[in-house]
C-alpha cells in the first residue's frame, strides 16, 4: 500500500516505511519506557486515554465544526463526513472549545497527566494551549522537530498525539522518522532555530524520501484508535500522511513537561501568547535558503 505525504508515495513495508511499534508492554517499567525512547524517539501506548473520554469530545469538535458549516449534514455527526470543498479547521487556541470539559478531560485528565508524572519522575505540567487539528481531504503536516516552535523553555518536553476518532492508513495519520532524534547535524542547526525568532517555514521538508535518503532513519506509522496516544521527543522528526478520504481526520497534540522545570512562555496563561514573528511575509526566510546556508 501506498500513503502520500504531500506529492510524495511511500510504500508500506519498504526502505522508506514501516509499522511503529507498540509500548504497553513496557508500562509497568518506567525505567524500560525511557530506554525505548532514547532508542525509538516515540511511544505508541495503545489505551492511554478513556475511549469513551475521547469519543466525547469528539462530539465537541464536531459539533464545532458543525456549526461552521462545514459537515454534511445528512451524515451522522460522529462520521465526521465534510461537505465538498470543506478545508477543516485548526482551533490550536481556540478556548471555547479546547478548554470545553470534554476535550480538557482528555488532554488534562489523571490518565494522561499520571502517565507523564511517571514518566518524567516528578509532577508534570501540560502547556495551557491546545493544538487541535481538523484535517480535510488532501491536507497533511510536512516532517519537522517540535523543537522549533516551542523550545523556550525546558526541551525534556514531550508531545502527546491524540486521535479524537480511529484513524485508519487511509485518513492521514501521524508518521515518525524513527532514529531522526540522532540526526545530530540536523539538531545543531535546524534543531537550535526558533520560528518567530528566525522566521524560517517550521517544516524541514515536505519529502520524507529526501530525509532517509541523506540523513537515514525510518518512517513509521499505522492505524490509532480512539483512546490511543503517540508520545515523541522534541527532537523527532515527524509529519503526517495525506487524509485520502472525505471523513475528517481529527488530533489533538499537546505539551508536558516536568512541573519544577523552565517552560515556554509563549504557551502558557489565560491568554497565552503563542507564536508572534512566524510568517510575517516581509520578513520571512525559506527552508531551501536556511538549509542551504546550514549545510544540511
Ligand atoms: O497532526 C498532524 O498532522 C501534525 C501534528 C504535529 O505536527 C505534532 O503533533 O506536533
Amino acid at each position: 500500500m501506498k500513503l502520500h505525504m504531500g506529492k510524495v508515495a511511500l510504500e508500506l513495508g519498504s526502505k522508506y516505511l514501516s509499522t511503529l511499534r507498540e509500548a504497553n508492554d513496557l508500562l509497568d517499567d518506567v525505567a524500560a519506557l525511557r530506554a525505548r525512547m532514547e532508542e525509538d524517539g516515540y511511544l505508541l501506548i495503545r489505551g492511554l486515554h478513556d475511549r469513551n473520554e475521547v469519543m466525547a469530545g469528539r462530539r465537541r469538535l464536531l459539533e464545532a465544526l458543525a456549526e461552521e458549516g462545514q459537515l454534511d449534514s445528512g451524515a451522522d455527526l460522529m462520521e465526521g463526513v465534510l461537505k465538498p470543498g470543506a478545508r477543516g479547521a485548526f482551533y490550536g487556541g481556540k478556548k471555547a472549545v479546547t478548554h470545553g470539559e470534554e476535550v480538557l478531560r482528555v488532554l488534562e485528565g489523571d490518565r494522561v497527566m499520571n502517565f507523564f508524572s511517571r514518566f518524567l519522575g516528578g509532577p508534570a505540567r501540560t502547556f495551557d494551549y491546545k493544538w487541535i487539528r481538523l484535517v480535510a481531504k488532501d491536507q497533511f503536516t510536512g516532517a519537522h522537530y517540535d523543537v522549533v516552535y516551542m523550545g523556550r523553555g525546558t526541551t525534556n518536553l514531550y508531545t502527546c498525539w491524540t486521535p479524537f476518532g480511529d484513524v485508519g492508513l487511509e485518513h492521514g495519520p501521524l508518521a515518525i522518522c524513527v532514529g531522526s532524534h540522532q540526526f545530530e547535524r540536523v539538531k545543531l542547526t535546524y534543531g537550535q532555530m526558533d520560528v518567530d525568532r528566525d522566521h524560517v517555514h517550521g517544516w524541514f521538508s515536505s519529502d520524507p524520501i529526501e530525509i532517509v535518503d541523506k540523513f537515514g532513519g525510518l518512517w513509521a506509522t499505522g492505524s490509532f484508535s480512539m483512546g490511543d496516544a503517540l508520545i515523541f521527543s522534541m527532537y523527532t522528526l515527524h509529519g503526517s500522511f495525506n487524509n485520502t478520504t472525505d471523513r475528517v481526520r481529527i488530533s489533538a497534540d499537546t505539551r508536558y513537561q516536568l512541573a519544577s522545570e523552565p517552560i515556554d512562555e509563549r504557551w502558557i496563561g489565560e491568554k497565552p501568547t503563542a507564536h508572534y514573528g512566524w510568517n510575517d511575509p516581509a520578513k520571512n526566510v525559506s527552508m531551501e535558503e536556511a538549509r542551504a546556508k546550514w549545510n544540511v
